[in-house]
């Protein structure tokens, strides 16, 4: 601007609108000359076609103008000493687990650089979960972590011994964990977010899931917030932007994303060559949030107002990230000569500066008064989402240990003399000689420091963070919703999405549980026979229905509605997960034992945000994860990208997961039934995964006899029992899902042609029977001399006779996990390679009736039971190519 003003009367001109423009600020306040502002822009398009060029971003400087800040509401010198002493025992932890254990990690900069977006946000906004009412919900960023423990050893929560053993929860007496993780920590962390993205991303969802509990009528609105805290390098991750657009459409007034900008990650530059800040702006302003930019610190206010001709903010603006980080850690002569001596003007400005000043002049994100007023601001905007974009420096305080340098995410020794000077630097009453090892340090109980910060967290309802189970347990659920599936359809063809799909529509209408089922889809209702549903209970939709829609007259109209109850996500797996999360730990954030399903294709579960399921498990989270159009043979027409032979093998890897391929209605019922009574009856910290097909096929009754629901339960039962006792040729066949159809197949098949009398058995979940084996295993060898346990699955194959083969739709490693405790050698079956679009690839992978019955008469033949030329037969008769390729890596 001020280079093209290139004659006086230009000069002029502008300083008279600007003059003018003061004096309608003075009279009539910032929204009067913002209104005015905008009717100039609007007559100068109207009137003669100036278009201004779109701007995404606004100049670098704060949002808020220093003469709109609030006053600080509390004690500044207080509130410094106080971040003192948290940051000194953050410091201290990392140093001495350090000391003990090198290696065993930790970080120290993160929180460095963020001390005062957490004090301020500590003091005089987190309000904490009470008996009468949840408020805040804190998403706290995990490398940050040791700062919170500081805090919560200083408010006298902590004991030093565990601080001791930062890192190390093996020890005696119990450590702290690495990151918050409620598993480890489950009356402490709320919100596992070291993984970064699933933070901000699960942020946006809780603060959505908290207006739909609302909106429900299952919560009244206590005006609680969700807050993030989040790094500037983490917002590249995909999940961390991906969704933004959710929270101002749904115009999420209670949800603050705080992103400390210290323009650093891992190896060094967030945006070495552009700016973070800026950057970021300008996307959370084209998705419609509310940006707060927390630049400079009161250091700047004098020489800011003082820049009329905005010649500093300009030149501010101009400087790369990268080049930001160099003032960090050079001396103010270089800054000085760098920044202002572009200009001679500029170099006026700071005349009345010393360089020492110069280099002590703080950023926004350190200082309290910025912070508050930014706070405050965020907490009173009204119809959107507020993110705060905070300049730090990462590493604050460190000095030559770190401070602004790429090395500094990592450092986690300090030597004797950078303590010192830390020390000094803060105020810690520490004397030289005690220094060595860089001792904890908390002033007595009635100190002032601590009587402070106590009555702080007082007036704001209590300590953050903190989980806290406050739901009781839900009366069992009436068992006649279950009965009518244990009858099967007599010949009917169902799938068993189908009957799932039935079973879920019945409890929704249960007066008891009805209204706490959330059914979660990520557009994919149709393809699961759902849209039933839509009208039964309706689709959330925070405004209800604006339009008509368009097939209003049918029975099953698409019926969006304030209190629906389905939550249609669109297209986002990931942010699907994140309503299940949500919705499966509200019995502990809320105090509401919402029960979520979550339907989706099983290929894009596991697979594709395996990591947020991840995260589910160590949130213990409750609910039914359903994978539907399950298998790899049974999705016709879909092929390689949609057919998943492998969820369950992935399921495995989950430690609290517990994971079915049920074949049958009732297996489906008995599953439910006992899942809703385990996680919501009896409060275990379990989840479910469940697949459903959609090939339609008759559905059996249960087989009559006791242990038939614990064998469901367990992970397998005898199906059914050959009839031909006495044939000396036996077999055991294994089948799941719907697979057991070919397994049905193979049973006749063998007994009609060949003469081998076959049992069939239902395997409901390997991974039940993997695990319970290696339990035992276990056992077994921890206590040598006593009486062995036995494996469920050698229990029940005890006095089964014949030889033993599985089939399954997923891969083949799934039942050989269990071969071990199997009396005999297993021969599997299963569902390695790529998919393809046949409709009858059951064929292709080698997994059909024929297939079964060819791998029976082998393992037939390896006993020397049957001849080689009966074999050789077979695989004529069977009409199978021996020289097809292998579909395992074709
Ligand atoms: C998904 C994921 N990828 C990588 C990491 C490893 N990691 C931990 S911290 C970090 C850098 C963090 O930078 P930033 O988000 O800017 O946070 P800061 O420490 O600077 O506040 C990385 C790469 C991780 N925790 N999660
Ligand atoms: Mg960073």
């Amino acid at each position: 601007m001020a280079e093209t003003q290139t004659n006086g009367v230009e000069v002029l001109e502008t300083r008279e609108w600007l003059d003018s423009l003061d004096y309608v600020l003075s009279q009539g306040g910032p929204d009067r000359a913002g209104r005015l502002l905008q009717q100039l822009s609007l007559h100068a398009r109207r009137a003669a076609g100036v278009n201004l060029p779109f701007t995404a971003t606004t100049p670098y400087q704060n949002t808020i103008a220093a003469q709109q800040q609030p006053p600080f509401p509390g004690s500044q010198e207080m509130e410094r000493r106080i971040k003192s002493l948290v940051r000194w025992n953050a410091l201290a932890m990392v140093v001495r687990a350090n000391k003990i254990e090198s290696g065993i990690g930790g970080h120290i900069s993160t929180f460095a650089s963020a001390a005062t977006l957490y004090e301020v946000a500590f003091n005089h906004f987190l309000q904490a979960q009470t008996e009468s009412g949840d408020r805040d919900m804190v998403y706290f960023q995990g490398h940050a972590a040791p700062g919170m423990y500081s805090r919560a050893y200083l408010e006298g929560r902590i004991p030093k011994e565990k601080l001791q053993n930062f890192r190390r929860e093996l020890r005696q007496g119990g450590g702290l964990s690495s990151y918050p993780h409620p598993w480890l920590m489950p009356d402490f962390w709320q919100f596992p977010t070291v993984s970064m993205g699933l933070g901000p991303i699960q942020a946006i969802y809780q603060a959505r899931f908290i207006r739909y509990l609302e909106n429900r009528g299952l919560k009244t609105s206590t005006g609680g917030r969700v807050w993030a805290f989040l790094g500037d390098g983490e917002m590249d991750e995909p999940e961390s932007l991906g969704s933004i657009t959710l929270a101002s459409r749904e115009r999420l007034d209670n949800l603050i994303f705080v992103v400390n900008c210290n323009l650093q990650r891992l190896d060094g530059p967030v945006r070495g060559n552009g700016k973070i800040i800026q950057e970021l702006e300008a996307i959370f302003r084209g998705a419609g949030w509310n940006v707060i930019k927390v630049v400079w610190g009161s250091d700047w206010d004098s020489l800011i107002s003082n820049d009329r001709d905005g010649i500093l903010v300009k030149r501010m603006g101009e400087i790369t990230d990268g080049q930001y980080q160099k003032y960090f850690v050079e001396s103010g002569a270089y800054f000085r000569h760098n920044l202002f001596g572009s200009d001679p003007r500029l170099l006026n400005m700071v005349e009345h500066l010393s360089d020492e000043q110069l280099s002590r002049m703080r950023l926004g994100g350190h200082d309290p008064i910025k912070v508050h007023a930014a706070y405050k601001a965020a907490t009173e905007h009204k119809g959107a989402p507020t993110v705060i974009l905070a300049k730090t420096i990462k590493g604050y305080g460190l000095g030559e240990a770190g401070e602004g340098k790429n090395i500094t995410h990592q450092q986690k020794k300090l030597n004797e003399d950078e303590l010192r000077v830390f020390r000094s630097r803060f105020g810690i009453p520490i004397p030289d000689e005690d220094l060595h090892d860089a001792p904890f340090y908390r002033p007595a109980d009635d100190s002032p420091e601590i009587l402070y910060m106590q009555e702080r967290r007082k007036q704001l309802g209590g300590y953050l963070p903190e989980r806290k189970v406050r739901s009781k347990p839900i009366a069992p659920v009436a068992e006649s919703h279950f009965e009518e599936f244990h009858k099967g359809t007599d010949g009917r063809e169902v799938s068993t999405t189908m009957v799932f799909v039935r079973l879920l529509s019945k409890l929704l209408r249960d007066p008891e549980i009805g209204k706490l089922i959330v059914p979660i889809i990520p557009d994919e209702a149709r393809t699961f026979g759902m849209e039933a549903l839509f009208r039964q209970v309706g689709i959330y939709s925070s405004v209800g229905q604006l339009y008509e829609p368009v097939d209003m007259d049918t029975l099953l109209y698409y019926k969006e509605a304030k209190d629906g109850q389905i939550l249609e996500e669109g297209i986002t797996e990931a942010g699907s997960i994140c309503s299940f999360i949500a919705a499966g730990t509200a019995y502990a954030n809320h105090g509401i034992n919402t029960i979520p399903f979550f339907i989706y294709y099983s290929m894009f579960g596991f697979q594709r945000i395996g990591d947020f399921i991840w995260a589910a498990a160590d949130m213990r989270t409750r609910g039914f994860l359903v994978g539907g159009t399950a298998g790899r043979t049974t999705l016709a027409g879909e092929g390689l990208q949609h057919q998943d032979g492998h969820s369950h093998v992935l399921a495995l890897s989950v430690p609290n997961l517990l994971a079915y391929d049920p074949a049958f209605a009732y297996e489906i019922a008995v599953i439910i039934q006992d899942g809703i009574k385990r996680m919501y009856v009896d409060q275990e910290s379990i989840f479910y995964y469940l697949t459903v097909t959609n090939e339609p096929l008759a559905m059996p009754g249960m087989p009559a006899g006791k242990d038939v629901k614990e064998g469901i339960l367990k992970g397998l039962y005898r199906f059914r029992t050959s009839t031909k006792k006495e044939s000396k040729l036996r077999a055991q066949l294994f089948g799941s899902g719907t697979i057991m159809y070919e397994v049905l197949k193979a049973q006749q098949i063998l007994e009609e042609k060949y003469g081998v009398a076959a049992d069939v058995w239902s395997v409901t979940s390997y991974k039940s029977l993997y695990r319970d084996g290696n339990d035992c295993e276990r056992w077994n060898m921890l206590h040598p001399g006593e009486t062995p346990r036995v494996p469920f699955v050698s229990q029940s194959l005890k006095d089964a006779p014949g030889v033993l083969v599985a089939a399954s739709d997923y891969m083949k490693v799934l039942p050989e996990s269990i071969a071990q405790w199997m009396p005999r050698p297993l021969v599997a079956l299963g569902t390695d390679g790529f998919g393809r679009s046949e409709s009858r690839v059951g064929d292709f992978f080698e997994v059909d009736a024929k297939h079964i019955v060819l791998a029976t008469l082998t393992a037939l033949a390896r006993e020397k039971q049957i001849k080689i030329d009966v074999l050789q037969k077979a695989v004529k008769d069977l009409g199978i190519n021996p020289e097809k390729a292998n579909p395992a890596n074709t």
